[in-house]
């Protein structure tokens, strides 16, 4: 018995030597290599590093000649790595054959084809179909570019690709007391690490530049989170950890990360005591501001709102919330400079601009909500949580005639819009009247005359 127990305990001692052995020693505090990972395509990690590519109308210029084996069917796609449009082709008739110019040649004859995997995604019923790992390598002015890509698709006819990187950098920092799981993603592909985010935002949640990720609240996992202080940020000169400010060294090449406690200098940021939700990309630090404070302390640095929420209360005391996203005005590209004040007024009074897009006999009408920072706003705003009912809308012609109405419906993204057929013997002027319920808040609507010739 005695020596079984020994065995046992000897046993357990080697597996706690060997283990001990393995482990990375985080000896110095701020500072940690980070190793190559492999990407799991479903993760967060990766988020702002996807590329949305649509399939192309024709056959792209950059593309020299076609694989031997292609059939008919096929679809034209760019990704950009590097300082490159690599061509990508997709032949649908053998469901399905990718070819992707691999060393960034232009030519396709001398590729091999990668052929699809279907994944299934767990507790989802989006599945997707996804192509590689695929090495990309070439030159470029400043040295040899390799990149290892995913690409990966939703729809079964193949109408956009999604590219994304099949690997990232990864570590183990110590701050204080804690140990924190970091990491870098090369998310504009040009197989280094240091391309820090600048305004304005091209694309909601695509920064176009590399990201950073920190588990700030070490659940193991690296999170990305729309509306709360999110653990997945597009790299920035700092970081902001347990409200104190560190500053973000990482080489170029992805193997080492510093991170270094500084006192930032600060601007102010003054919205009229606004009620809001803003998520702000910043070169300086990403900031997620939640409240109605009058002045705001950010960081001096560039910033770019990606969404506001503002809520305001009528004096019977309802609740009201616009939301926007899509086009955020004056808070799109801005700078807070240390010590000075920017200012801006955003939300009532409200301004409504009509549109009409015209396309043979029918009119696609509608309209742009705007507060006074130029900000744009979702229709279907809510009173006390509830979207309020669909405005409603009159085509009147230059007499005063009413030609049509009616209310509108809600659509994508609680837009409105719609389809007005142009009776056959109308020409001339018209504009449109929208009545949407706004509450107290004042609104003006623009008086513009669109023209049918
Ligand atoms: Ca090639
Ligand atoms: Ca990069
Ligand atoms: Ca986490």
């Amino acid at each position: 018995m005695k020596k079984v127990i020994l065995v046992i305990t000897l046993a357990s001692a080697l597996v706690l030597v060997s283990t001990c052995a393995k482990r990375e020693p985080l000896t110095e505090e701020g500072k940690c290599k980070l190793k190559y990972q492999q990407v799991d395509t479903s993760e967060s990690t990766i988020y702002y590093a996807r590329q949305d590519q649509a399939k192309l109308s024709e056959k792209p210029a950059q593309l020299k000649d076609l694989p031997k084996k292609i059939s008919g069917q096929v679809s034209y796609f760019l990704a950009k790595i590097g300082d490159r449009d690599i061509p990508i082709v997709v032949d649908r008739a053998n469901k399905y054959d990718l070819y992707l110019d691999t060393d960034g040649d232009g030519c396709l004859s001398d590729e091999r084809s990668f052929s699809v995997s279907h994944v299934k995604k767990r507790f989802s019923t989006a599945d997707y179909y996804r192509f590689g790992p695929i090495s990309v390598e070439f030159d470029q002015p400043d040295g040899k570019l390799a990149r290892r890509i995913y690409v990966i698709t939703g729809s079964p006819n193949i109408e956009y690709l999604c590219i994304c990187p099949a690997d990232y950098r990864k570590g183990k920092i110590l701050l204080g007391q804690n140990i924190y799981e970091v990491a870098v993603v090369d998310g504009n592909y040009d197989g280094k690490y240091d391309k820090i985010f600048s305004p304005p935002i091209e694309k909601a949640w695509r920064p176009r530049c590399d990201s950073f990720v920190i588990d700030l609240n070490r659940d193991g996992k690296l999170d990305w989170a729309p509306k709360i202080a999110s653990e997945l940020t597009p790299l920035s000169r700092m970081v902001k950890i347990e409200n104190s400010y560190y500053s973000i060294n990482v080489d170029p090449e992805g193997t080492t990360l510093e991170l270094k406690k500084i006192e930032p200098e600060f601007g102010t940021l003054d919205l009229c005591g606004a009620d809001i939700i803003i998520r702000f990309w910043s070169d300086a630090a990403e900031q997620y501001i939640s409240g109605s404070e009058d002045n705001w302390q950010l960081p001096a640095g560039k910033y770019s709102a990606l969404f506001i929420e503002l809520t305001q209360k009528d004096t019977s005391g309802n609740r009201w919330t616009f939301s926007s996203n899509q086009k955020r005005g004056e808070l799109e590209d801005f700078e807070i400079r240390s010590d000075q004040k920017s200012s801006f007024k955003i939300g009532p009074l409200f301004r409504i601009k009509t549109t009409a897009r015209r396309s043979s006999n029918t009119v696609l009408i509608g309209f742009d909500l705007e507060g006074q920072a130029s900000e744009q706003y979702t229709h279907g705003l809510t009173r006390n949580d509830i979207h309020v009912s669909a405005p409603l809308f009159k085509v009147i012609d230059e007499a005063g005639n009413v030609i049509d109405s009616g209310q509108f419906e809600y659509g994508r993204n609680w837009m409105c819009q719609y389809r007005w057929r142009v009776p056959k013997d109308f020409k001339g002027k018209y504009k449109v009247q929208i009545d949407m319920d706004l509450g107290p808040f004042e609104v003006i609507q623009d008086e513009t005359w669109h023209v049918i010739e």
